[in-house]
Formats: C-alpha cells, structure tokens, sequence
C-alpha cells in the first residue's frame, strides 16, 4: 500500500516545504476555543436572554444547560480535535460559591473552570461578560450617562482582570482578558465625542491595577455596528486601535466587526508592524457580524497565510468567535477549531521564501500560478497525518463520532 504521507512528503519536498517542520510547528499552536458555542452564549446566571446587539439564532436541540452539560460537550469536542488547546469563558459562565454579581466576582468563582481546565490540560482566557444583565439593559455599560452604572460596569472589568490573572497564575501562562462592550446608538446620535471619552476614561480605571504581564494580558476588541445598534458603536476601530496603541494593551480583530468586504487578513500584518502581539476573533459573517461557524474557505486561509507568512505564530493569539444554534453545537466547534488548524497547515506548506523572491522581480505571473498549484498538492494526506499523530480522527470519520454523540446524548436533552 502506498503511503499517503510520504508520498505527500516528497511531492512538497520538491517545491523546498518541509511537511514534518509544518506538523511540528502546527502542533505547538494553541487555539482558544469559545465556551459559549454550546449553549448559545446563554451562561449560567439564569437570568434573560441574550442582549448586547448579538443573536445566536436556531433552536437545535442538544444545548448544553448546565456547567456539566456544557464540560461533557467541551470534552467531546476536544477529543475529536488534534493537539492541546486553550478554553476560552465569558464572565457570565461563573460557577458561583457565592451568587456574586458582576462587580464582585473573584476567582473562587471559577475553582471548577480552573480544575477542568487543569484536568484536560486546557489554558484559560477570559472575557468580562458587558451584556444579558439588567444593567446592561439599554445597551449602555461603560459608557452609561450614569455614573452609578459605570461604576459597577467597571468592578466589573476589574473583577475579570483579577480572575484572569489568577487564571495565569494558575496554569503558569498568561491568560487573555479581552474586554467586549456594545455600548451604541440606534439612531443618529447628537454626541459622538462624550461617550468615547466615558468609555476611554472607564478603561483607564479598569486597567490601572498593575498585573504580572506573564499572567494576564489586556485586550479590546472593536465593532463597526450590533443589532439594535446601527447607528453608532463607541468602540469602533478607530477607537479600540488608538487606544489600544497610546496605553500598550492589545487591539483584537473579529472577523465579523468590519464592513462587509473589509477583511481582517490585511490589517494583521500592518498591525504586526506596530504591535508586539495581536488577538483575534476568528468567526465568520455572512452579509453581517452573523457568527458562523468557521469554514475552509479563502478568507480563513488568508488570515493563517500572513500569520505565518509573518512568523507570528506566537505573536497573534488565535481565539475563534461564532455560536450557531441551528446546527450540532459539538460539530460546529469541531468544524471551526478543525478548519482553523488546516488553515494554517496550508499555511506552513506554502513556499514563502521563493514565492516573495518573485514578488520582487516582479513575477506575479508565477505567483498566480503557485498559490493555484498549491490548492492541489496532497494537503490532505499531511492533514490526515496530523490527526494520527494526535490520536484523534481524520477528516473523514470524525463526524459519525459527533453524530453517535448526539444520539446517545443531545438527543435526551430537553430544551
Ligand atoms: C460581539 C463580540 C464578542 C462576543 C463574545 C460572546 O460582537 O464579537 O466577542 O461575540 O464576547
Ligand atoms: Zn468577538
């Protein structure tokens, strides 16, 4: 029989790619893979729904309901991925000691988070949860007119710093503690300039306390517009991108927060120039910030390619960002950490070195022609290969797994 592997190996030997330095390199990424795919962002505070200008939308049966549910789902998912990866929880996912609200959370408040992170060999990152509380309810946290409410929106951003760091110090490697806020306007607003300065003053504030940089690190994360938000995001690019530069935090790019043809794979390099470390939201919008699951596709390759083309693999810290609810929740973050990984094998297997000599001669002919010659070389066979090395499932049997998994459990689940 042949061997798929070495065969593939040979062929990419022949362009001067090195499959086994690719598998290498790849199986040192951590991906940090988003808690609230399983139960479509809903956490665990019991209270309403989702609000914030997101929506998870489908009614497929299987959610996870609760903190068990929802570890057993993220274990199932994990072994049907290769490699160690990182768990990435929302504020709203505390497994209380206490019934803390948002202001006062601690880091007791996530002891389970912390032994489950341990037991499966996971590093934590963390998000504090601005949205689906009553007083978030007008879409106004650190940007509220009220200082009342400011103020314990920014408890808030300083209770998720301190758990964050413990989280790193925990696991003895910096978690991320990236801070989301919808804050907006509907319609046309009489004062753009008041809310950014509140906004900008309430960061301030949340980020003065001074931590050990190898156990947290800061980041915001922009939008163009949310649902209900339309008009107006104070924390638009603009905004995140200034601040994030003049008070030495990270800027973290979602795919979905831009307009609909701007996309995040150019602005990775031209950040990289100015930033040490980048973050990122990798989800996927369709016609809006829309949140599907992450696909193979041009622009996911795209953004792996100046990654590594930028031998950045350990400057850009790679999360993943949808939660589609009409679909298999454990297939969907399969699908999206799998793809996410592909990507950048595809990524590693490209000839970098020739393909930018040519780009100085002037030989973009042959550069065309390259990237097109690559979409067909056996990428699949060094893919392959990696799950095995893992132990985990190749690309062809990994979803009848996720399917007995939902016959022998999501299905028993009520909504
Ligand atoms: C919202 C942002 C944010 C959220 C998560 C749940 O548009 O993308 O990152 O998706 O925090
Ligand atoms: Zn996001």
């Amino acid at each position: 029989m042949i061997n798929l592997y070495d065969n593939a190996k040979e062929r990419y030997a022949g362009f001067g790619v090195d499959t086994d330095a690719a598998l290498a390199a790849l199986g040192q990424v951590r991906i940090s893979m988003q808690c609230w795919q399983g139960d479509d962002v809903r956490g665990f505070e019991g209270g309403g729904g989702l609000s914030g200008g997101i929506s998870a939308t489908g009614d497929y049966p299987g959610r996870a309901r609760t903190p068990d549910e929802l570890m057993a789902d993220i274990e199932k998912a994990f072994s049907l991925i290769p490699g160690k990866h990182r768990l990435n929880l929302h504020a709203n996912y505390a497994l209380h000691e206490s019934r803390h609200d948002r202001d006062t959370l601690d880091p007791a408040d996530f002891k389970l988070w912390v032994d489950f992170a341990r037991k499966n060999g996971l590093f934590l990152d963390f998000n504090p949860t601005f949205f689906s509380h009553p007083k978030a309810a007008s879409n106004l946290t650190l940007t509220h007119p009220d200082p009342a409410i400011r103020a314990f929106w920014i408890e808030h951003g300083k209770a998720s710093r301190r758990i964050a760091a413990h989280f790193g110090r925990e696991q003895g490697t910096a978690a991320l503690n990236n801070i989301w806020v919808p804050d907006g306007a509907k319609d046309i607003p009489a004062d753009r300039y008041t809310p950014r300065e509140r906004l900008a003053a309430a960061l301030d504030a949340i980020l003065a306390e001074q931590f050990d940089e190898a156990y947290i690190i800061d980041s915001i994360e922009s939008k163009v517009f949310g649902i209900g938000l339309e008009s107006y995001t104070a924390g638009s690019h603009e905004f995140c991108l200034s601040y994030a530069a003049r008070r030495g935090i990270l800027c973290l790019l979602d795919a979905g927060h831009f307009h609909p043809t701007e996309l995040i794979s150019d602005k990775i390099p031209t950040m990289l120039l100015f930033f040490g470390r980048l973050a990122l939201h990798v989800s996927r919008p369709v016609r809006w910030d829309s949140d599907h699951v992450v696909l193979f596709d041009d622009e996911l390759k795209e953004i792996a390619k100046e990654i590594v083309r930028c031998n950045a693999l350990e400057r850009v810290l790679i999360g993943l960002d949808f939660f589609d609810a009409s679909i298999n929740r454990i297939a969907a973050w399969v699908t999206g950490m799998r793809n996410m990984q592909k990507a950048l094998l595809y990524a590693l297997l490209l000839p970098y070195e020739k393909m930018a000599r040519l780009q100085e001669e002037g030989r973009w002919t042959e550069i065309m022609a390259f990237f097109e010659t690559f979409k067909f070389m056996p990428f699949a066979a060094v893919w392959d290969h990696f799950c095995a090395n893992h132990s985990v499932l190749p690309e062809d049997r990994w979803f009848a797994e996720a399917q007995a998994y939902e016959q022998s459990v999501l299905s028993k689940r009520n909504p």
